[in-house]
C-alpha cells in the first residue's frame, strides 16, 4: 500500500472544480491551503508520522512516495502530515494516488480498478469521523476527469484489464467484508453472496480499506486524488486469497505501472509547456 505525491512547480497542471461543498476549493494559485488557521501561527511545525520538522528539514525539496498500515486510522494520519508537508513545501496542484490492492466484486483476479466513487460498508459515500464528541459527515469525492485519463493510459498490450467504478471501504477485512473464513463468522452463505450481489448491483467493483478516507480528506484539502488498486481475487468465487507470491507480485505493480504512465505523461506536458 502506498501514496503518491505528483506535483508541479510553476507551470499549472489542469485544475477541475470540485464538487458543490462551499468548504471545498482548489485554489486558484494551485497552493496547498489548510483548513486550520492554526498551523500559520505555529513556530515550527513537527510531522511525526514522518519524521520532518519544518525547522530543520527543507520540505520544498522533500518529495516521494510513502507507505502505510492497513486502514483508515493508519492512512488518516498520513495523509493529514501529507496535506501539511505539501502545504509547507509550496507545492503547486499536486496529485496524490493511492495505489494498492482489493478484493475484486465480479472482476477477473489481476484487474486494475481505477476509484470513480467511495461508499462504506452501508454504501454510504462520506467519511464519517468523531470529533470533539460529535459526528462529522465528510463527502468521499474522487476527481472523475482523472479517473477517465487514468483509463485512457490502459494499453491494449497489457495483460491485465483496466476497469473504472465504485470501492467499498471496510473497517474490517474479515467479516467486514463478508468474509467467512475469519476467526468469527455470523452469516451463511446466502448472505456472504446476497452482500456482494447488494455491492455489485450498486457500482462497487472492488472492495479495499481506505478509499471513503482518501476521497473525503483529499477533497476537503482541495487536492485531486485517485486510487488505483489490483484485485487480488474474486470475492464472488472466495475468500482466501491463494496466488502464488510470484503472481501477487506481479499483480501488486499494475497499479504502479498505470500510475508511472500518468506521472510520465505530465512530465512530458510540463517539458512540452516550457521548452
Ligand atoms: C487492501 O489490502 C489491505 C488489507 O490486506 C488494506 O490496506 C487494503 O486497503
Ligand atoms: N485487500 C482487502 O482489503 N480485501 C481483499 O479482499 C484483498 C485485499
Amino acid at each position: 500500500m502506498s501514496v503518491d505525491v505528483l506535483q508541479s512547480r510553476g507551470d499549472e497542471m489542469s485544475v477541475t472544480v470540485c464538487g458543490q461543498d462551499e468548504n471545498v476549493e482548489r485554489c486558484q494559485d494551485g497552493l496547498v491551503k489548510l483548513k486550520n488557521a492554526e498551523v500559520e501561527q505555529m513556530s515550527k511545525d513537527i510531522l511525526y508520522h514522518l519524521g520532518f520538522d519544518t525547522n530543520s528539514d527543507d520540505l520544498e525539496k522533500l518529495f516521494g512516495d510513502v507507505k502505510h498500515g492497513i486502514g483508515v486510522p493508519s492512512l488518516s494520519i498520513l495523509l493529514v502530515e501529507i496535506i501539511k508537508l505539501l502545504y509547507h513545501a509550496k507545492a503547486k496542484n499536486p496529485v496524490i494516488f493511492r495505489i494498492g490492492s482489493s478484493g475484486g466484486i465480479d472482476v477477473e483476479p489481476g484487474t486494475v480498478v481505477i476509484t470513480n466513487g467511495a461508499v462504506d460498508e452501508l454504501m454510504r459515500p462520506f467519511f464519517e469521523i468523531p470529533i470533539c464528541g460529535k459526528l462529522v459527515r465528510r463527502p468521499s469525492e474522487f476527481d472523475q476527469n482523472l479517473a477517465i485519463e487514468l483509463k485512457a493510459l490502459a494499453l491494449p498490450e497489457d495483460n491485465f484489464q483496466t476497469k473504472v467504478g465504485k470501492t467499498m471501504c471496510a473497517t474490517d477485512f474479515y467479516e467486514g467484508q463478508g468474509r467467512r473464513d475469519g476467526a468469527f463468522c455470523c452469516f451463511t452463505e446466502a448472505e456472504r453472496i446476497g452482500y456482494l450481489d447488494k455491492l455489485k448491483n450498486h457500482g462497487v467493483l472492488n472492495i479495499e480499506m481506505e478509499c471513503v478516507c482518501f476521497g473525503a480528506l483529499t477533497h476537503f484539502a482541495g487536492i485531486k486524488s485517485g486510487i488505483v488498486c489490483v484485485a487480488l481475487l474474486n470475492r464472488y468465487n472466495g475468500d482466501q486469497i491463494s496466488v502464488p507470491k510470484d503472481v501477487l507480485q506481479e499483480f501488486e505493480k499494475r497499479p504502479q505501472a498505470l500510475v508511472l504512465r500518468y506521472i510520465r505523461k505530465c512530465l512530458q506536458e510540463k517539458n512540452q509547456n516550457s521548452s
